[in-house]
């Protein structure tokens, strides 16, 4: 029997699996899948101050809500009415206000009937699980010059500004030239201030905007440059702004901003993509135009075919404890889960992880990604209707078909040396439980905390382990975990 998820053991087989996290960096971490079936989810994410629910944007219109995992059977908002959605256009991305858990705030961006974009506020109702779909106010409406490079990317900053990422507009190239033109918001990243509006607008203009009172220039404008930002994350413990930024012909790019940055970055385009020259090669002027990140090529041979960047986000939670600060995005065709390491506003190291998985033969088609309440996060399949958790490997490990009365030898490694470690055990599958004691959350549902013990001063722990008879023929998972802030432990089990 092939197990569905992680490694497992049958019976006497022993397990020759690395059991540290360097010693075999593809297995550091699993895409755990939270919902599938979904009609084309294009976004994913949380409201601040509600740790039970994660939001999924549908292109169509809608927006799906799970309460701890749990997928509701009504939509929490519903717009499909007010959305075209066909092609690259539709409800293409969403933001919740820093205050949400009090305010009931959240901002979507999706294509009107005409093809025009919408960034518009809607407000949740008295029921947790339902936006009021007659609550809109709209903030912004902006012609689209032709149906492509819509951009869709929102996010809060630390600043409570919110930051809005647009494309050029279209088509090919940017003949229109929105992306380096100051009077038009094409091509920007937008900086508006959703709280204190003012001069009969439905917001704000902050007043440290780079652009405020420069003649001839949209003052809503925080950076400009941009081709096809899709995705765009704002990091809440630096205030560093990520994006990547679909390109053209050759090379996909992530765009950094440190989090002291004070606006009015040119990113390039359409002067450049990526580091090259794009209109007039070669020789064109890059003076005062801040370069990516990381940019790397289009790939169409081979197995992993690479064509668009798709922009994530930092990993600020806690199960991935040696991935903490790494940004996570991935590409629209090859799916793979790739981090790039920060450090001193540098890079500091590429990891591709994985393949997000196919479905019967449909590849994921990675459009987004997101994270939960605890910093947790996912990547959303488009073609698959898929949302994954990342999860480190053997975080949750599941043993199909013990037999009952089966002694297992349960070892945990990577844990800190000499530290206190569980592992708990459940023929449920997988839930939400506080552990008050642990001050850790589990993921095991009708848990058995089945034993506690030190790890030894190189980190592992061992434990033996005797299946309950009740668990007669099922699966079981096992979790492991260290008290306090860190649960990123490797479990197997040797027979
Ligand atoms: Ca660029």
């Amino acid at each position: 029997m092939i197990p569905s998820r992680r490694f497992s053991v049958l019976g006497a087989v022993l397990l020759a699996v690395s059991p540290v996290l360097a010693q075999n960096p593809d297995q550091e971490l699993f895409p755990e899948e939270v919902v599938s079936g979904l009609f084309f989810p294009l976004a994913v994410g949380h409201g601040p101050g509600d740790p039970e629910r994660l939001f999924i944007a549908l292109q169509d219109g809608r927006i799906r809500v799970l309460v701890n995992d749990v997928l509701t059977g009504t939509p929490y908002l519903d717009i499909r009415a007010r959305v075209s959605a066909f092609g690259s256009t539709g409800l293409l991305g969403f933001a919740f206000h820093p205050d949400f858990g009090n305010n009931g705030y959240f901002y979507v961006t999706y294509s009107d009937l005409a093809g025009d974009t919408v960034i518009a506020r809607y407000e949740r109702s008295a029921n947790p699980n339902l936006a009021d779909p007659n609550s809109e106010l709209i903030l912004l409406h902006i012609t689209q010059p032709a149906q492509i490079h819509n951009g869709g990317g929102m996010a809060f900053g630390p600043d409570g500004y919110l930051y809005i990422a647009l494309g050029d507009g279209g088509v090919q190239g940017d003949p229109l030239g929105n992306a380096q033109n100051p009077n038009v918001i094409l091509g920007k990243i937008l900086r508006i201030d959703v709280d204190n509006p003012s001069g009969g607008l439905n917001y704000g203009i902050p007043p440290t905007n780079p652009f405020v009172g420069v003649p001839g220039v949209r003052e809503e404008i925080w950076a400009k440059g941009m081709r096809n930002p899709f995705r765009m994350s704002i990091d809440q413990a630096t205030g560093d702004l990520w994006l990547g930024d679909v390109n053209a012909r050759g090379f996909e790019e992530i765009d950094f901003q440190s989090g002291t940055s004070v606006g009015g970055e040119n990113y390039g385009w359409n002067i450049v993509e990526g580091t090259e020259c794009y209109n007039a090669p070669p020789g064109c002027a890059t003076n005062g135009i801040t370069m990516p990140f990381f940019e790397y090529a289009h790939s169409f041979i081979g197995l992993t075919v690479r064509c668009a960047v798709i922009g994530g986000l930092v990993y600020r939670g806690r199960e991935m404890a040696t991935l903490q600060g790494r940004y996570f995005f991935g590409d629209q065709c090859s799916n793979e889960v790739i981090s790039l390491g920060q450090s001193g506003g540098g890079l500091a190291g590429v990891k591709v992880f994985m393949k997000l998985p196919s479905i019967g033969g449909t590849a994921c088609s990675n459009v987004s990604w997101g994270e939960d309440h605890a910093g947790e996060i996912y990547a959303v399949c488009h073609q698959t209707g898929s949302v994954y958790r990342m999860i480190p490997a053997g975080l949750r490990l599941q043993l199909p078909d013990l037999q009952a009365g089966f002694a297992a030898q349960v070892k945990v490694s990577g844990c800190a040396p000499n530290g206190q470690v569980y592992v708990a055990f459940s023929c449920s599958g997988l839930g939400k439980v506080h552990i008050a004691a642990l001050g850790v959350n589990l993921d095991l549902a009708s848990l058995k905390l089945a034993a506690a013990a030190l790890a030894n001063g190189n980190g592992v722990m061992s434990v033996n382990a005797t299946v309950p008879g009740a668990f007669l023929g099922r699966t079981i998972w096992v979790q492991a975990v260290e008290s306090g802030a860190k649960s990123n432990v490797i479990a197997e089990v040797i027979d």
